[in-house]
């Protein structure tokens, strides 16, 4: 069955519009898909770089993030030798200011505190109401507020990093912007960073140059606990990805995805068909195949390090931090593992996150896109699209609409053998304070940020 599956992808954001001859889904993380059909942004941006630099009376196009220390575009035509690692001079904490820099009066910078339920439901409906959105505005990503307190309290978290402006008089929470702590390696090089993630202003509050100064906020709280680098993603094309991921969304209820126009069927394509098409197993086939349990966590951590350092960007993942991030959360995160019954050696692992996306346009008696996001997978014992197929019957059994995956690490081996259609929009790697001399293909990229 077809695939000529065409998906707008919104940044982080939820829904990528597929043609599932399927498909035509906007999915989270897809990205604000500012070059549609632009199969080759490289050589675009090249040609933008030399308009650009022979342009001697041009303004600024970033005028905060030609600033920072982060690769610029034109860095590699412009003939110097630069050499990969940190952009800024050594500094030390006590070189970092006290002081949180100047918000527009009436605001006041604040932590926000995760274990305190209040602060939780405040952080939920900023985000609710103000994350990321497709192009079209008919999706708005949903973390709910058990993801939030599992994505921002990892092992090592610091409460200063998670960072809130709210208005002095009624305290409303109007910005917000998250790291934590991370290790991941850079091309053979361990780096200490934070990830950073959840930027978000208000709707009223936006093009008034906050963003910037969150950033700003935030690199100051990092530096303050001699932390120097930094990793995000985002769909906008910001100065200068190291990598550009796309998401790829495979149907699990197409009959609904057609429903809410995340999904369009292509001109040929039936609703018999197309159901028929994506039509899965009711049950996983891997023998051996339970939830991962805490008695898994080290030969999980080995079986991941193991697989993961074989990639150029990647996160260098500690036991704690495995339980932490992998460990089965209901509603959040999904893990698996295939046990071999006679060794009792794990040998394959199964994981995919929930975010669920709002469906904002009012066209449909649906509230909620159920989206799984693939996360990380190992396959020893079967080939890897043998596993996937187990992680698209284990989402459908556990109600998801719809999987996504980037084209991430050997994502690309099981994609379309397993009908994923491709979305509308790329997702960029960033790293800050960190050169790379060269782009990083997609598949040597194992770092995935909810
Ligand atoms: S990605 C998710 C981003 N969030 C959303 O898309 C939610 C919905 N949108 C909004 O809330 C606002 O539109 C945001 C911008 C907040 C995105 N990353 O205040 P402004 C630059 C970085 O007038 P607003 C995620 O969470 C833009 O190019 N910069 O704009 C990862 C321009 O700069 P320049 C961005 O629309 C975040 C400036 O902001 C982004 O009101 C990683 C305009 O500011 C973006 N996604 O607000 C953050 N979008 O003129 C970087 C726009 O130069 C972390 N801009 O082009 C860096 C590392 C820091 C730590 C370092 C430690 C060592």
């Amino acid at each position: 069955m077809p695939e000529e599956s065409e998906t707008r992808s919104a940044e982080a954001s939820p829904s990528a519009k597929n043609d599932a001859s399927a498909t035509s889904s906007s999915a989270p993380r897809g990205a604000e898909r500012e070059n549609e059909g632009a199969a080759d942004v490289g050589s675009l941006l090249d040609a933008l770089v030399r308009q650009r630099l022979s342009d001697a009376t041009r303004m600024p196009t970033h005028e905060f993030w030609e600033t920072q220390p982060v690769g610029q575009f034109g860095d590699d035509v412009r003939g110097e030798a630069l050499k990969e690692g940190p952009i800024d001079a050594p500094k030390t904490p006590t070189e970092v200011s006290e002081e949180g820099g100047a918000l527009p009066p009436g605001y006041e910078w604040c932590s926000c505190d995760l274990t305190c339920e209040k602060t939780q439901e405040e952080v939920y409906e900023l985000l609710t109401n103000n994350y990321v959105e497709d192009d079209d505005a008919m999706f708005r990503f949903q973390y709910s507020q058990e993801f939030l307190k599992w994505a921002l309290r990892p092992p090592g978290y610091h409460v200063d990093w998670h960072v809130g402006v709210r208005l002095k008089v009624t305290k409303t929470l109007v910005a917000f912007i998250t790291g934590v702590p991370a290790k991941v390696q850079v091309n053979g090089r361990e780096i200490e960073l934070a990830e950073i993630n959840f930027l978000c202003i208000h709707k009223k509050l936006r093009s008034k140059r906050i963003a910037p100064t969150l950033i700003k906020e935030i690199t100051r709280r990092v530096n303050l606990r001699d932390v120097w680098q930094a990793a995000y993603t985002a769909g906008v094309v910001l100065p200068k990805p190291i990598s550009r991921a796309r998401y790829w969304h495979r149907s699990l209820d197409i009959r609904k995805l057609v429903e809410i126009g995340f999904t369009r069927l292509g001109r040929d394509n039936s609703m018999s068909r197309a159901v028929q098409a994506y039509k899965l197993s009711p049950k996983p086939k891997s023998e051996g195949l339970r939830h991962m349990t805490k008695d898994d966590v080290p030969k999980v951590a080995a079986l991941l390090s193991k697989y993961l350092s074989k990639f150029a960007v990647a996160p260098i993942l500690s036991e704690a931090e495995v339980e932490h991030l992998l460990l089965p959360r209901e509603d959040v995160v999904y893990s698996y593992v295939v046990e071999d019954e006679k060794t009792k050696k794990i040998t394959d692992f199964i994981s995919f996150y929930n975010l669920p996306s709002q469906i904002i346009h009012g066209n449909t008696k649906h509230k909620t896109l159920k989206a799984a996001y693939s996360y990380y997978n190992v396959a020893t014992s079967v080939p890897l699209v043998e596993l996937m197929e187990d992680a698209l019957i284990l989402a459908k059994c556990n109600d998801f609409d719809v999987f996504n995956a980037l084209d991430l690490m050997e994502n690309n081996t099981f994609l379309r053998e397993l009908k994923f259609g491709i979305g509308d929009g790329n997702l960029h790697y960033y790293l800050y304070n960190w050169r790379v001399t060269h782009d990083i293909e997609p598949s040597q990229v194992a770092l995935v940020l909810t």
